[in-house]
């Protein structure tokens, strides 16, 4: 027996009306096609937040990149890989100002990287391909945060098998914070960890019939699609709420899956952050978008006893393809929200949140990238050559084209950047602040504005790719350097390779 998806959900929620004996019966049913039978209700874990310690006024962290065991299935554990555990990671936390080092001790059987998406940083730090770390090695990249506060991420990069360490299981987030006192707007909005203010990395998951984790980056034109969507690592899972608003910091951390969150309801609710920090001011939707990458926070309001469905709905993947080419037509329910009985009052949402300068781009340099098949600019990455040279500090814009009739993304390491336009027309409000990776759907055009990294260096470059993990892999990737006056050599030389 076939069920398409929507009839899937459909069953799942009766079953949970009509009873266990039922479930059982239509869970054997489900299990024969594409999406395995999940009930809802499995508690939505937290990752703890990292220990530091300050060292001489540094703060320290400690990532231990290891192999173990994940249950997405109860009774079939799978082999996975997380930091400091066997599946994800601890959120690392820092607020602007702060130095900070993360010391990482690489206990995989094969070499890793650990890249901060999202960050600025010096090029040497960033964890891109150029900065392997060998099982069994270490690493201890150290900067200043200099940005505003943010949900960042980190993340495996090593070229050619980002998509297998990631589907594994390593990612997790780095989120940034202002100084105490600053008195910015997050002041007022939900900030209690894992009280009103709860992270949730979304990824679909590819698990065959023993509940092992298997990707597939062939499978399709734009590689991995998932059979099963996980909330921290869960299928299925609830979250109960015991305030008014919660906010939620969601991050795609899927390889190729796009979602469009919305919830079952048809309710608003309101995106306060981008990538790379608080919007200007809060903007209500229905719907918000994310491509594998991205992040949005978002800011829902709950009334006390019921229940909210987060959902992912059809994704717009451009209209050239039919509508269940490449992960679109489908709708995944992601995580249920339980209101408590009585809710603890919050505070109403600021009318305003944080200032985003306009940029003057008057004057910017302006470079062109062209997506196409697994290429940028007709070029798969060449870990040799270097594509662009910067000058650090200075603010460019970069077109970027997508020619094909499926959907690529973008994202450049070392910096946020503002989209200034899609195909012309400006961006939807919710993408009007700081990003690090913009979608980039079929015959789509976009700008962004990029103020470059405030870092020299002539022999470690930064890298721009599709965060499509298999097109990455791919090599459909660039690198930049960013040097003192903008020039600087077209190849590295073999002090700059350390692979
Ligand atoms: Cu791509």
């Amino acid at each position: 027996m076939l069920l398409s998806r929507r009839d899937f959900l459909r069953t799942t929620a009766a079953t949970a009306v009509l009873g266990p004996t039922l479930a059982v019966t239509l869970s054997s049913c489900a299990a024969t096609e594409d999406v395995p039978a999940v009930q809802f209700g499995a508690p939505l874990p937290v990752p703890p937040l990292a220990d530091s310690k300050l060292e001489g006024g540094v703060r320290v962290f400690s990532l231990v990149p290891q192999a173990g065991k994940h249950e997405f299935v109860p009774g079939k554990p799978a082999d996975s890989m997380g930091y400091n555990g066997s599946y994800l990671g601890p959120t690392l936390r820092a607020a602007r100002g702060e130095r900070v080092r993360i010391d990482v001790r690489n206990q995989l059987t094969d070499a890793t990287t650990l890249h901060f998406h999202g960050m600025r940083l010096p090029a040497a730090d960033d964890g891109g391909p150029h900065q392997m770390i060998d099982a069994g090695g270490t690493s201890s990249p150290s900067w200043t945060i200099s940005q505003p506060a943010a949900t960042l991420w980190y993340h495996p990069h090593p070229h050619g098998s980002t998509e297998k360490q990631l589907s594994m299981g390593l990612t997790g987030l780095f989120i940034l914070d202002e100084p105490a006192g600053a008195g910015e707007g997050s002041a007022v909005l939900p900030h209690g960890y894992g009280v009103d203010d709860f992270p949730v990395i979304v990824q679909d998951r590819r698990l065959d019939s023993n509940g092992q984790l298997t990707f597939d980056p062939n499978g399709n034109s734009t590689g991995t699609l998932g059979n099963s969507i996980a909330a921290n690592g869960v299928l299925g899972a609830a979250l109960k709420v015991t305030t008014e608003r919660v906010r939620l910091r969601l991050l795609n951390a899927s390889g190729a899956r796009w979602f469009n969150f919305g919830f079952g309801d048809g309710r608003t609710f309101h995106v306060v952050a981008s990538d790379g920090g608080l919007l200007a001011a809060p903007v209500p939707v229905t719907r918000v978008q994310l491509s594998p990458a991205e992040r949005a926070e978002i800011v829902v309001e709950l009334r006390a006893g019921e229940q909210a469905m987060l959902r992912s709905f059809a994704p717009n993947l451009g209209s050239v393809n039919p509508p269940d080419s490449f992960g679109g037509g489908k709708d995944f329910d992601v995580l249920r929200l339980d209101a408590a009985a009585s809710l603890t009052p919050s505070s109403a949402l600021p009318a305003t949140l944080a200032a985003i300068p306009s940029l003057d781009v008057a004057n910017a340099h302006i470079r062109s990238f062209t997506l196409n098949g697994q290429n940028i600019n007709n070029h798969a990455v060449d870990m040799n050559r270097v594509n662009e040279v910067v000058k650090k500090g200075a603010t460019e814009v970069w077109l970027v084209d997508n020619t094909n009739v499926y959907q690529h993304n973008f994202h450049v390491h070392g910096v946020q950047f503002q989209l200034l336009d899609v195909n012309d027309a400006p961006p939807p409000a919710h993408l009007r602040g700081w990003k690090d990776t913009i979608p980039v759907l079929p015959r789509e055009r976009s700008r962004i504005a990029i103020i470059m990294p405030d870092y020299a260096d002539t022999q470690h470059p930064y890298m721009y790719h599709c965060h499509l993990l298999a097109h990455e892999d791919q090599g459909m990737m660039g690198q930049y350097l960013a040097t003192e006056d903008g020039t600087g050599p077209s190849k590295l030389g073999m002090d700059g390779m350390q692979m």
